[in-house]
């Protein structure tokens, strides 16, 4: 190293300050950061600090820590429960922190989680998935044959309904972590469905759907109609390159690419294959949609397009009144691949694209970003997405037009976050 290099600073890679950063986070709204516009390099020259304590001696041993973590520096980025959603500790909404993460894999301890029944302790070599009904040869298989199956790896977002839900009526909640944090991707590895249901035999003229259902104490239970079952559904036991973690569903849970995320029953039990669907709970008196006239609509399957900018987002504060910010956020569709984003500073009056990280792939996350030098002035920034089958994200007014103000699920509407002039960053509704 020379020496102009050795007094360099290593820029920080968050758009933050590390203990500014943990300070603001002690308070009760979690996942808030400071963002800072980029500093001139000249001024830091002068302040380089001399070699560091850590640099002097030698680190632990890399043995202490066997399963990686996180560094204590980053404690404060987690799953947050709210707790007014749930009434008892053991059916747990905790969302992930989308303020805080780059690029669009979800890390296995960050993925969000819902469970209606607790975290069920279940041991793979006890565990079994019987297949059957309208099929040929009912089969019981153990988490060994499963895993001698042929598999793929795909990656996809995965949303709960309900994610973005407490939108529908006003704006409850002030940080992105808590609008749309029922939402991860990651790589997910497993059997096709189809590939189970060849081996068994399914009946082809009679079967039209199937019932996946859970061994947790919920019992949860959930119909996909067959189309998805042979299209792209998955029995998942891998994700992100390791075991499911048992938040999501260790070690096997049904994985529907694209659809809402309670028909991807987690500790997946029983498959039965039926000529209609069964009407089960969470299909009647939840995940229905409630309409403007009182009825209820039952399996809306696909989440459609959907995206929202993650930084700057609710909770946050732009800590230079003028000066270069990079707007970034998350897209995705339940049909298909994200064809374009485009981001707006002036609350949906004016227009342009975003850049679209590659590899843009079907059912995943799309990271976009686009430059904005913020002039100090307040400012309503938005993002809309278009999908590859030409459908644009809708705003707030147009899904509440159709579908009133009492719905939970299905809300995929444009988000709003204004700057104030302090630099605040707050949701609000346009
Ligand atoms: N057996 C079982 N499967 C389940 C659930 C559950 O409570 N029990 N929750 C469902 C819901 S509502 C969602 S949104 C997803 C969440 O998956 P995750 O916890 O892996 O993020 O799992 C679904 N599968
Ligand atoms: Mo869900």
């Amino acid at each position: 190293m020379d020496d102009i290099e050795k007094r360099l600073p290593r820029r920080d890679p968050l758009p933050a300050i590390g203990a500014q950063r943990r300070n603001l986070l002690g308070g009760l709204v979690g996942g808030t950061t400071t963002l800072i516009a980029g500093r001139t390099l000249a001024a830091d020259l002068h302040n380089f600090p001399p070699l560091p304590s850590w640099s002097q001696q030698l680190g632990r041993p890399v043995a202490t820590n066997p399963y990686g973590k996180p560094s204590p520096f980053e404690a404060n980025i987690i799953r947050r429960l709210s707790p007014g959603l749930t009434t008892t500790r053991e059916s747990t909404i905790a969302f992930t922190p989308l303020q805080n993460l780059f690029g669009t894999i979800t890390p296995n301890g960050l993925h969000f989680e819902r469970s209606h029944g607790g975290l069920p302790e279940v041991d793979p070599y006890q565990h079994r998935l019987i297949l059957h009904g309208l099929v040929k040869n009912p089969k019981i298989y153990t988490m060994e044959d499963l895993l001698r199956f042929p598999a793929v790896s795909r990656v996809h977002f995965l949303e709960c309904g309900a994610n973005t839900g407490m939108e529908w009526n006003n704006v409850a909640v002030p940080t992105v972590q808590f609008t749309h944090g029922m939402l991860s991707c990651a790589e997910y590895t497993g059997v096709l469905l189809s590939t189970l249901l060849e081996d068994v035999g399914f009946d082809r003229k009679a079967a039209k759907f199937v019932l996946a259902e859970g061994a947790d104490a919920a019992g949860l239970t959930r119909t996909i109609p067959l189309e998805f079952a042979l299209n792209d559904a998955m029995i998942v036991y891998g994700q992100n390159g390791e075991m499911l973690r048992p938040e999501n569903g260790y070690p096997v849970r049904l994985f529907v690419p694209g659809v809402q995320g309670v028909s991807s029953v987690k500790w997946l039990r029983r498959l039965e294959l039926g000529d209609q669907p069964w009407h089960t709970r969470e299909e009647t008196m939840h995940y229905a949609d409630l309409m403007p006239d009182g009825k209820s609509q039952q399996f809306t399957w696909i989440q459609e397009a959907k995206s929202v900018i993650t930084s700057p987002s609710g909770g946050q504060r732009l800590l230079d009144k003028r000066g270069y910010y990079q707007i970034t956020g998350l897209a995705w569709s339940g049909r298909g691949r994200i064809k374009r984003v485009d981001v707006s500073t002036d609350g949906g009056r004016s227009w342009h694209p975003a850049q679209l990280q590659e590899p843009i792939t079907s059912k995943a996350l799309t990271r976009f970003r686009t430059d904005w030098v913020w002039d100090g002035v307040p400012a309503l920034l938005q993002s809309r997405c278009i999908d590859d089958t030409g459908y644009v994200q809708p705003k707030l007014r147009q899904l509440r037009e159709g579908r009133g103000t009492r719905s939970i699920y299905h809300n995929n509407a444009i988000q709003t976050w204004r700057i104030a002039t302090d630099g605040g960053v707050h949701n609000v509704q346009v």
